[in-house]
């Protein structure tokens, strides 16, 4: 019989337990007053648990602790740290303060209430795909934190390899929404190399962040951008058409050309549970001009008589798909509200 190849449970075991005592002895890295340096400015380029590499303008990166009284620290965070005498255990220094943000992208999270996914940033590009299928869903709850945050979105529909006539001509109806109300949108490919160029214009002299579901080819894009990185890239599972969560942590890369981008995991549903209704309205910009005059104050836009909103959708100046969107994401909001932790 041949010899598996599978690691046994004592080796797994050790791995841990070897894994588990590196992260101990960084923890307990505590450096004297006197056996750090003076402070330093630097650039958060990665965050993973208790620890974050930090970058200096010379490019170089220290791997920090993180002072306990910081309670906020994500990938693009500007940053004072000061370095140890000597490196111990990989640890360089540790990080003592955060500057205020420029900008953040939050989510909620189940579990850890709202968690900030990065700072700084001033451009996010969602990028969805037809596998996993296309979801306006997500685009348009990514579109509403953009919009409550002033950061700038763009629309990238990655894999256009994939499409035939008919399901282009589906997909092209959805996104020709999103082109009637303002936002730019980039049909791409990494096969075919198309929209990478207009991509590219787009990052320049800009922090931007590539967001979406796990597969759409985030970091496949990040690689054909920059292709000296080599990120890992994972098949999108042909069992459940999802992908498979391949990237675990955000990390900013300076783009040759001028300009940050930041490849972030992919997520299954963007929430927005923290969000209240009218911060959800104002997300959805092409409602501005009707909100305020439906005939009852606490209008839920829904089957309310006299609603401005519903009125403008028959009378073709709102997209009743947005409106059906901005519903669903109400009555999500809802749900949750009931059952977890963003009940206050
Ligand atoms: N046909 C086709 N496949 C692509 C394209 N871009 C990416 N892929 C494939 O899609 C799969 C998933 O790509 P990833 O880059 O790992 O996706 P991701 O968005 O980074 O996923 P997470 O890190 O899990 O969030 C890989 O098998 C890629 O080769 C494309 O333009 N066309
Ligand atoms: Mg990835
Ligand atoms: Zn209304």
């Amino acid at each position: 019989m041949a010899k598996s190849k599978k690691l046994t449970k004592g080796q797994l075991r050790r791995i841990k337990a070897n894994q588990a005592k590196k992260i101990e002895k960084q923890d307990q890295i505590q450096w004297q007053d006197d056996e750090l340096s003076e402070p330093i400015q630097g650039l958060v380029i990665s965050r993973f648990g208790q620890h974050a590499d930090v970058e200096l303008s010379d490019g170089t990166i220290f791997r920090c602790n993180i002072r306990r009284s910081i309670d906020s620290l994500v990938c693009g965070d500007k940053v004072m740290w000061r370095q140890g005498k000597e490196t111990q255990h990989t640890i360089s220094g540790v990080i003592e303060a955060v500057h205020e943000r420029q900008s953040v992208l939050s989510r909620p999270d189940v579990y850890d209430g709202v968690k900030p996914v990065a700072a700084n940033i001033n451009q996010i590009f969602i990028v969805s795909s037809v596998l996993p299928a296309f979801n306006p869903d997500i685009i348009d709850r990514y579109i509403v934190a953009c919009e409550q945050t002033d950061i700038t979105p763009i629309i990238v529909l990655n894999k256009i390899d994939l499409l035939d006539d008919d399901i282009f001509k589906t997909i092209e109806e959805s996104l020709q929404i999103y082109r009637d109300i303002g936002y730019q949108v980039i049909l791409a490919s990494n096969k075919t190399s198309d929209g990478l160029h207009d991509i590219k214009a787009h990052l320049k002299d800009k922090v931007s962040i590539f967001v979406g579901q796990s597969g759409v080819g985030k970091s496949t894009l990040t690689n054909s951008l920059m292709p000296e990185l080599g990120l890992e890239t994972k098949i999108v599972s042909e069992n459940s058409g999802l992908g498979q969560h391949t990237t675990t942590v955000a990390r900013l890369y300076h783009f040759p050309e001028g300009g940050d981008l930041i490849d972030s995991p992919g997520i299954r549903e963007f929430g927005l549970w923290h969000m209240t209704p009218d911060q959800v309205c104002d997300g959805f910009i092409e409602f501005e001009d009707f909100l305020g005059t439906c005939k009852f104050r606490d209008c839920k836009h829904k089957s309310d008589p006299g609603c401005a909103l519903v009125q403008a959708v028959e009378e073709g100046k709102i997209h009743p798909e947005r409106l059906a969107s901005f519903q669903r994401i109400m009555e999500s909001i809802h749900e949750n509200l009931q059952t977890t932790r963003f009940n206050q």
